[in-house]
């Protein structure tokens, strides 16, 4: 695989991964971008020019994606809009790109006969009881709850009937919650940190009993790139580390981080349909393919994450005050 096309390699985890095949491979990479507001040109700067490339546009574009598509050997597909709570405000650009746009992609390689790996989530299964001794599988029904999570297990089924029905040569995985740098303040781990930052408290939804199964991004990057070249056609693969923690305990962990009082922290109203918790088993990744996870301990990968937001208030104190702005005006 000597060109490979990253959609949305300008996202938090796609921008992981370029990074990853830049440093792991050989591979020249052209990343396919929107540059929509949760894009970052930073998380790409200083890359060689004669092995990266940014092409700026829509998935959803078949002139964009068509021809793009017919001169790489592989696609990588992060390309979507990813959170939860602006799905609840505005539904409809989840639906353009994570379905329109997947449906795009999957045309245009179809066409060109390009492998493609569809990088998606763990919520296209739903939620578990926090008593529920299992976890996800590659056979756990799918029942997701909000438009995020229902446009996402929709781009899975998509994926699955261009394998079925026309012989795409796909693979999917379905991952549980990343963390790193880079990563938007809108999500919970870049938000709780950059609050306390920034002189402000951390703000949990509801009791903060939810549980998420958290891995660092580099360990999904390192497993997207092991089922692309290893992975067997046509099988999904879930990944995750063994990172279960419920979300007081990790903004009780930040504040320690950075020298707080544990409790200094605000309950705030809860979001619409919240999942309570998410938990992957990742057995056949690890034991058809070999991945294990690097970040073994999640403390020390948050440890790393709060400095890294520290070091880096240039890149996104400037989106901070918008985004509280809207968390606000919503009670959160
Ligand atoms: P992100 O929001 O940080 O990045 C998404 C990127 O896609 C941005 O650079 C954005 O500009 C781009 N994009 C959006 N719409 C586009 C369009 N129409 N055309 C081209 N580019 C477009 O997201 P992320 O957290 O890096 O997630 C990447 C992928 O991984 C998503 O598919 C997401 O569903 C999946 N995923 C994320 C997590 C997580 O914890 N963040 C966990 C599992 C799976
Ligand atoms: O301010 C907050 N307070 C809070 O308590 C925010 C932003 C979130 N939360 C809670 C909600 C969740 O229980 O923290 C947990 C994590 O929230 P998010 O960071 O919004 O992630 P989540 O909704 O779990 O989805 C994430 O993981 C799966 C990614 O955003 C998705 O793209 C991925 O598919």
């Amino acid at each position: 695989m000597d060109r490979i096309l990253v959609t949305g390699g300008a996202g938090f985890i796609g921008s992981n991964f370029v990074h990853h095949l830049l440093a792991q491979t050989a591979a020249r990479v052209t990343v396919l971008d929107k540059l929509t507001y949760a894009a970052s040109r930073e998380a790409l700067a200083g890359l060689p020019a004669d092995r990266v490339s940014l092409v700026v546009g829509d998935v959803a574009d078949p002139g964009v994606v068509e021809p793009l598509v017919a001169e790489h050997d592989a696609v990588v597909h992060f390309a979507a809009e990813s959170h939860n709570d602006n799905s609840l405000a505005d539904p409809s650009p989840f639906i353009h790109t994570n379905l329109i746009g997947t449906f795009t992609l999957l045309e245009a390689v179809r066409k060109a006969g390009t492998r493609l790996h569809h990088v998606s989530t763990d919520e296209v299964y739903g939620d578990l009881e926090l008593d529920d001794p299992e976890r996800f599988t590659e056979s756990t029904a799918y029942n997701p709850s909000s438009p995020y999570s229902a446009s996402k297990a929709g781009s899975d089924h998509l994926v699955r009937a261009w394998v079925r029905s026309f012989g795409v040569r796909a693979t999917i995985s379905n991952c549980s919650n990343n963390y790193g740098p880079w990563q938007h303040v809108e999500k919970f781990i870049p938000r709780q940190i950059t609050n306390v930052l920034a002189g402000g408290r951390p703000k949990v939804y509801g009791a903060g009993l939810n549980v998420r199964d958290w891995i660092h991004a580099e360990d999904h990057s390192a497993a997207v790139w092991t089922i692309l070249t290893r992975g067997r056609v046509g099988e999904t693969y879930l990944v995750g580390a063994d990172g279960e923690r419920n979300n007081l305990e990790v903004v009780r962990t930040i504040l320690r981080l950075l020298g707080r009082p544990e409790d200094d922290f605000d309950l705030v109203g809860d979001r619409a349909g919240h999942d309570l918790r998410y938990a992957i088993d990742s057995t056949k990744l690890r034991a058809e393919l070999g991945w294990a996870p690097s970040y073994a301990d999640f403390e020390a990968g948050l440890a790393a994450t709060v400095e890294w937001y520290a070091a880096h208030e240039d890149w996104w104190a400037p989106h901070k005050a918008d985004v509280e702005r809207a968390y606000a005006a919503k009670g959160q």
